[in-house]
């Protein structure tokens, strides 16, 4: 790029250091985050801005926002998750779009296995109790639930999905999963169909994208099936269980328990849930460890100097493949 003019890249989201350090000597760098009238800003960039940077997954890329960007080439996003871009359109449009997969696999398989043994084992609400000054007056009750005689199903047995069936194999766990498809090289049983799954398994570990492929996957039927030794644990995304139903059914004991990483309404998080003592609630810190934040800040940085220097990008998404179509 020596000689050149640099290009102009937009930042949407916080300045992180990774990013901003990463990018400030090879492009010249706009801050959304800085504007007070962010329409007019955009406006005053459209002529110029040819990529965006998109520093955490909930600042929202829908179509009407890149149209504002006309002359946009590529999206180079934070996290593994893209359901907070419209990368349909993108893809329709020419515009590539990257995410930052891999780099956080084993992190957050790491928390789902947290969230699943403090669901299963009520370790924060036993934690509680010592706090509380309770154990001199008895002991923390017996956990009824236990590891031991379950059968985990997974929901998604991708990427993380098998970081996840790895442990829980390690664990001595059996494991079986659903997709739309079936995995070629893995021996643990597929089942087509989620409802057969919830119905032969008394837990389950949500782990696919979000979106409106898998809005409301986990819904009052599956609960159902799932039955009253039933636990859930979500990783995924908060839109794919539907909610209000995941609340009636921890009421009313159609189920036994639950685990939740993500929420649909972020970071508002339901009354009801927040008040039951036998569910286990987690920040959404699937990936949240520095060392594995800072590995997806540097990709969504590389994207972008591949996409300055010509070079293909590194993770492109399904949806926008490359070359675009221009
Ligand atoms: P991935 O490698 O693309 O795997 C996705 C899995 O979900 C695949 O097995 C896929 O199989 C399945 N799937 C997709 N759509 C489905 C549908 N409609 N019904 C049933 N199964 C479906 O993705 P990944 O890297 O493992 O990440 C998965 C998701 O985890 C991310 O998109 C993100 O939303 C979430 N996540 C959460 C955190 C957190 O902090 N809690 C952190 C990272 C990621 P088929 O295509 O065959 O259906
Ligand atoms: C992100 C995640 O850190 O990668 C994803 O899809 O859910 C997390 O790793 C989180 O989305 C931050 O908003």
């Amino acid at each position: 790029m020596a000689g050149e003019e640099k290009p102009d890249v937009l930042l949407i989201g916080q300045k992180k250091p990774v990013i901003v350090k990463g990018l400030e000597s090879h492009v010249t760098l706009h801050y959304l985050s800085d504007a007070k009238d962010k329409d007019a800003f955009l406006r005053s960039l459209a002529d110029r801005v040819r990529a965006v940077a998109v520093a955490y997954t909930a600042d929202r890329l829908d179509a009407e926002f890149m149209k504002k960007l006309p002359k946009l080439e590529q999206v180079s996003s934070f996290g593994v998750g893209y359901d907070h871009i419209d990368a349909k359109w993108a893809g329709e449009h020419g515009i590539v779009v990257t995410n930052t997969p891999d780099v956080l696999n084993e992190e957050v398989a790491d928390t789902a296995l947290g969230l699943l043994l403090c669901t299963v084992r009520e370790f924060p609400r036993a934690e509680r109790f010592l706090r509380a000054g309770k154990w001199l007056q008895g002991h923390y009750p017996l956990a009824k639930a236990t590891l031991r005689n379950r059968t985990v199903g997974m929901v998604g047995l991708g990427r993380i999905g098998r970081a996840i069936a790895r442990r829980l194999e390690a664990f001595g766990v059996p494991v079986v999963y659903h997709a739309r498809n079936r995995v070629p090289d893995v021996k643990y049983k597929y089942y087509p169909k989620l409802i057969d799954m919830a119905r032969d398994v008394d837990t389950l570990m949500v782990i696919v994208p979000g979106g409106e492929s898998t809005r409301n996957l986990i819904n009052a039927d599956v609960l159902k099936a799932l039955g009253p030794n039933g636990i859930l644990i979500n990783m995924a995304r908060g839109s794919v269980v539907d909610e209000r139903a995941l609340i009636a059914a921890l009421q009313d004991r159609t189920i036994y328990s639950a685990g939740l990483d993500v929420f649909a309404n972020e970071p508002h998080v339901p009354k009801e849930l927040i008040e039951m003592e036998h569910v286990v609630l987690f920040p959404h810190l699937g990936s949240s460890t520095e060392v594995t934040r800072a590995a997806m800040d540097q990709l969504v940085v590389d994207n972008i100097l591949a996409w300055a220097a010509g070079r293909p990008p590194l993770t492109p998404v399904p949806e926008t493949p490359y070359p675009p179509k221009r």
